[in-house]
């Protein structure tokens, strides 16, 4: 090594320092501290003493920290640690100057990999990360705005009206927007609403639990159970994260859950079979089916997430031993090549009626075969491969049966056999299916990127099929929302096919290529601030890496911004997506903060925040530890 080379011997011992750039007075101040001889004395010496001088001089004067200040948690954080990372590629004052250079682990530079993943997509660069972290941001100011409308106009109701500044309770009374945006808060780090919404709970939620009559099992175990326990988990809970200091004790939490747990169950032990009754009285515990006796497919297997969960925190059995006994049960039914209808009888154990569809009563059966599974330990645990053989055949079942493209442009999309096997195919596809290019995704890789998941031979031929439908989907969700006036999609769409067309029922962006594939009827023409695609576009992204799909969720959240946000505080659904500006709707869903929000919001985060491959989101977004994965640091 000569002495004009710009790198001590140290740094080149390890990691990818050869690669990183190095000033002009780091070369100097290197050359002269590794130099044996006593530089001083020689004329050399001297002059390169004082071009240090000078250097630090102009340190001073030129270099003090600028660009705004964000606050707030994890995104306060990640510009800070960007402002860092930038920095550090460049000079950035004394204290940066004599740092020692940080020990990275191994890893390949942007340079040799030419920028680009195995897949052709860019390597983030700095610049590009800060993008996304000021749009984490927005995300996060539009939490606040929504929480403030309701803090102002509906605290302690099920949801908010924005417009006539009312709340009312369409849940049982519970308080579900309390719940449900609370992980999304502490996720964010919101730490005020954390406050508010955690000390509500701890005031309020077990009085009015005790007391409030019927509520529906399904609604009331995936918003308020699945946000108590993760709310338990995430500020400290079972070892967890502690991502919070606010609100009260995690036990508060699981306390709460586990009394409300304890009413709910009544379902499962009231039943005369293993398929639970639909509703519940909270205040005496018993449990009685919905009005035409039957339950829905997707809500009776809806449960397990959460009440396996609750069961491993508790120590009690019982939670997980009366919710897996419907999947058992399911299990043993009839199929159509692993689909199945969305009714189910209580009565007697059977599927009632022949309606196949992902779409509503039928879209989370699927989704917890592949989640359940995960969530107890995956291939680990053996116990449960038949969930992952149930969702597997379906996904066959949905290959062979349900997948179709539309003309004259090819969108892939899901339809329906609302006759059953032999009947007439419907290309009705609600935007509820939309929920399936991410658990594509995810049963493909097991929350892996697909670099990952390639690179250990992970992936088999069905894999692959299933991720490269996911995408197809991904697209077609997204042009749902692209083809429409308003950049929101509707409630539900139908495609046109060779046997199937409408006219006059174009989404009104005259730009879209695929304006006559898409046909939006009236009565369709709503928009609830729904979840699934933005869910989607969160699970393709980590998954593939594809930048696109980040900026297909900016594309929808600006959308939301544009035509949803409610200057009262609050945003609302909307009538007719197709038409602008759009008649809105007295009603601020809460799954808006406890999916929609928090899944943009973790699309533009770093894949390290509620990794794929240690949680599992419940259907209504609240991460769950996978067993054995997740110990607090
Ligand atoms: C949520 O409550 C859940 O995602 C559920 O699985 C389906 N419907 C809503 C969101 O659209």
């Amino acid at each position: 090594m000569t002495d004009s080379l710009p790198y001590s011997m140290k740094d080149v011992k390890y990691d990818n320092a050869k690669f990183r750039h190095r000033s002009l007075y780091k070369v100097i101040n290197q050359t002269l501290l590794t130099h044996k001889r006593n530089w001083l004395s020689c004329s050399t010496g001297k002059f390169l003493a004082l071009v240090m001088l000078f250097g630090l001089a102009y340190l001073f004067l030129t270099h003090t920290s600028s660009g705004p200040e964000v606050s707030g948690g994890l995104v306060k954080n990640a510009m800070r640690n960007e402002k860092e990372k930038i920095n550090s590629d460049g000079v950035s004052g004394l204290k940066r100057f004599w740092r020692k250079p940080p020990r990275l682990p191994p890893r390949l530079s942007p340079d040799e990999k030419g920028g680009k993943n195995s897949f052709g997509h860019e390597a983030e660069n700095p610049s590009s990360r800060l993008k996304w972290v000021s749009r984490q941001q927005k995300v996060k100011d539009s939490f606040i705005h929504a929480w403030s409308g309701y803090k102002k106009y509906a605290m302690g109701y099920d949801e908010l009206m924005p417009l006539s500044h009312h709340g009312v309770d369409g849940l049982g009374g519970l308080g579900a927007t309390v719940v449900d945006a609370l992980d999304t808060a502490i996720i964010m780090g919101a730490d005020e609403i954390v406050s508010e919404a955690g000390s509500w709970i701890e005031t309020q939620l077990l009085d009015r639990i005790k007391h409030k009559g019927q509520v529906n099992l399904f609604e009331t175990t995936i918003r308020v159970l699945g946000g108590l326990l993760s709310a338990y988990h995430l500020s400290g809970g079972d070892g967890g994260m502690k991502l919070t200091r606010n609100g009260p004790k995690p036990a508060v939490y699981l306390d709460t859950a586990r009394d409300l747990a304890d009413r709910l169950i009544s379902a499962f032990t009231a039943s005369p079979t293993s398929v639970p009754y639909s509703d519940v009285i909270l205040r005496d515990s018993s449990a009685h089916p919905a009005p035409g006796g039957l339950s829905s497919t997707s809500e009776v297997s809806t449960l397990q997430l959460e009440f396996n969960y609750l069961s491993m925190v508790s120590g009690d059995p019982k939670y997980s031993l009366e919710a897996m006994k419907v999947l058992e049960h399911l299990k043993t039914l009839p199929k159509v090549e692993g689909l199945v209808p969305i009714y189910i009888s209580p009565h007697s154990g059977q599927f009632s009626g022949e309606n196949i569809r992902l779409g509503s009563r039928g879209d989370s059966y699927y989704e917890y075969l592949l989640k359940v599974w995960l969530h107890q330990g995956g291939s680990q645990n053996t116990n449960m491969t038949y969930l992952y053989d149930m969702y597997s055949e379906a996904m066959k079942g949905v290959h062979n049966r349900l997948v179709r493209k539309s003309v004259p442009n090819g969108l892939v999309f899901v339809g329906e056999l609302p006759y059953g096997s032999n009947g007439a195919f419907s290309p009705k596809m609600d935007h509820l299916v939309c929920f399936l290019p991410g658990t594509l995704a995810l049963g493909a890789t097991k929350g892996k990127t697909k670099e990952r998941a390639m690179k250990d031979n992970l992936l088999t031929f069905e894999d692959m099929e299933n991720l490269k439908l996911a995408e197809d989907l991904m697209h077609t969700c997204f042009q749902m929302y692209s083809v429409t006036s308003t950049g929101l999609a509707p409630e539900i769409a139908y495609f046109h096919t060779e046997e199937y067309s409408e006219e006059g029922l174009d989404g009104g962006n005259k730009t879209s290529k695929y304006l006559s594939d898409i046909i939006i009827k009236h009565a369709d023409r709503h928009n609830l601030l729904r979840p699934e695609t933005v869910e989607s576009l969160l699970f393709l992204y980590r998954i593939t890496e594809d930048p696109k799909y980040r900026e297909w969720g900016w594309q929808i959240f600006e959308a939301f911004e544009n035509y949803t946000k409610v200057d009262t505080g609050g945003y609302s659904s909307l009538d007719d997506v197709t038409h602008i500006p759009p008649r809105r709707r007295d009603k601020m869903e809460t799954f808006f903060l406890g999916e929609t929000l928090k899944y943009l919001y973790l699309l533009f985060s770093d894949s390290d925040v509620i990794p794929l491959d240690k949680f599992i989101f419940n259907t209504e977004a609240h991460p769950l530890p996978i067993k054995g994965a997740v110990r607090s640091s």
